[in-house]
């Protein structure tokens, strides 16, 4: 079961100036930041609220370390703004296999190492309404 909105993805030029926006305007936190290699990309998970399920939402912003990045890529087509939406779950795996079986491509064979520790996949945008779409189970506490 997806059971919440894990985060949205915002794609930006320069997480600093983008993470003292949400700052200044909303008074929203960095929780958490760390460079994702494999994903290309450094980023700053601000907590906006616990969900009922034991977990929590958060936005994620997202700027690119390397030019061949996807969120580079993305950028460069479309400029600064939301880059997906991901749902949590505590069985990345099962929904993955579930929702492939409906037809929508899943982009990854085996789930990979997302923010926090947590092991995501991703759905194609271009089966998902135009919306890439990310799949969650957060490393720990165990429910998330
Ligand atoms: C691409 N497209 C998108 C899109 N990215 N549509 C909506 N939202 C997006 N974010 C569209 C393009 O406009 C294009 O449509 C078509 O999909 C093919 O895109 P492309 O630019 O030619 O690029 P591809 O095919 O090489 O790659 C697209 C694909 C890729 C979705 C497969 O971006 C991917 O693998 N994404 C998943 C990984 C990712 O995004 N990682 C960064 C966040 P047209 O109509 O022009 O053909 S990492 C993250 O979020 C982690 C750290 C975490 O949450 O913990």
């Amino acid at each position: 079961m997806l059971t919440r909105i894990d985060h949205i993805g915002i794609a930006c030029f320069d997480l600093d100036r983008t993470v003292e926006f949400y700052r200044a305007t909303y008074g929203f936190e960095v929780f958490h930041s760390e460079v994702n290699e494999e994903q290309g990309v450094r980023e700053a998970m601000l907590k906006i609220n616990d969900t009922g399920d034991g977990g929590a939402s958060y936005l994620q912003l997202l700027e690119p370390t390397r030019e061949d990045s996807t969120v580079a890529k993305w950028l460069a087509k479309n400029g600064e703004g939301v880059h997906h939406i991901a749902f949590g779950t505590t069985d990345v795996d099962g929904e993955a296999a579930d929702i492939r079986s409906k037809g929508v491509r899943v982009l990854y064979d085996e789930p990979r190492i997302g923010s926090m520790g947590s092991r995501i996949t991703f759905l194609h945008p271009k089966d998902c309404g135009g919306v890439l779409t990310e799949l969650v189970t957060s490393a720990a506490p165990q429910e998330h």
